[in-house]
């Protein structure tokens, strides 16, 4: 409980043993509880999630929108913090994000990596495709924003119930800020953070899913 709210973590996961348990072993301990959202990982990620103890849900259809869609679903709290299991994101800032969603009064923080900071984080070639993708999404929705590829907010739960997320993959990452930012009902806010080189491999293919994140924005934008 934080300021009267019940917390809710979810992390999407798909062979994390490295980094994982250092995730885990970051969250604060006003957290109620953390949902790790595993699918099939063939290492020792349900195990390590479920010794630190976290909630591990299997979900059997591949894919980072489909595995948040679901721990949605099993998230109890007042609040959602999600992040990635590779400990590239600060939970253990947590406080300081909570403390500016509930004092700027909105339904849901983002949480914006740039400046990059730590030059391990980031490669100049996802740092130029994320920069690409933010400003489409910023021209093609009318709304700055920095970081439409960044993977931890911090959204009150009700607002899943007035906006409709689509996707299964990676383009879930902006399809819920978009979907935020279009409803008048949710105020939007992003927060910068530090943003740290993972631990283990990388899930994401730049080239395809970056490809594959633009195209989402159009066909968002062209058939809302
Ligand atoms: N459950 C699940 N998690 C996934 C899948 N793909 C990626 N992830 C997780 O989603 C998070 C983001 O992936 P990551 O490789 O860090 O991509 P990046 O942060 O965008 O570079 C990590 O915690 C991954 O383990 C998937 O198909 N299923
Ligand atoms: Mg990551």
């Amino acid at each position: 409980m934080y300021k009267d709210k019940t917390i809710t973590v979810v992390i999407p996961c798909l062979n994390e043993e490295e980094a994982i348990g250092k995730v885990l072993n970051d969250v604060p301990d006003f957290v109620e509880n953390v949902i790790v959202v595993d699918n099939n990982s063939t290492d020792r990620t349900p195990e390590i999630a479920r010794e630190k103890g976290a909630t591990v849900i299997q979900e059997t259809i591949r894919g980072y929108g489909r595995a948040y869609k679901t721990g949605f679903s099993k998230a109890t709290g007042d609040v959602i913090v999600t992040l990635d299991g590779d400990h590239s994101y600060p939970v253990h800032d947590l406080k300081r994000l909570l403390d500016i969603f509930f004092q700027y009064n909105v339904d849901f923080l983002s949480c914006c990596r740039f400046p990059v900071m730590d030059a391990d984080a980031m490669s100049f070639k996802h740092w130029i495709g994320n920069q690409v993708l933010s400003l489409v999404m910023s021209v093609l929705y009318k709304t700055p924003i920095e970081d439409s590829q960044s993977g931890m907010w911090v959204f009150y739960r009700n607002i899943l119930g007035k906006i409709r997320l689509r996707s299964d993959g990676m383009p879930l990452s902006e399809e819920i800020k978009i979907e935020a930012i279009r409803n008048p009902e949710i105020r939007f806010k992003e927060e910068h953070i530090k943003y740290s080189a993972r631990s283990g491999e990388i899930k994401l293919r730049p080239w395809r899913d970056g490809m594959r994140n633009l195209v989402f924005l159009f066909r968002k934008r062209l058939f809302p």
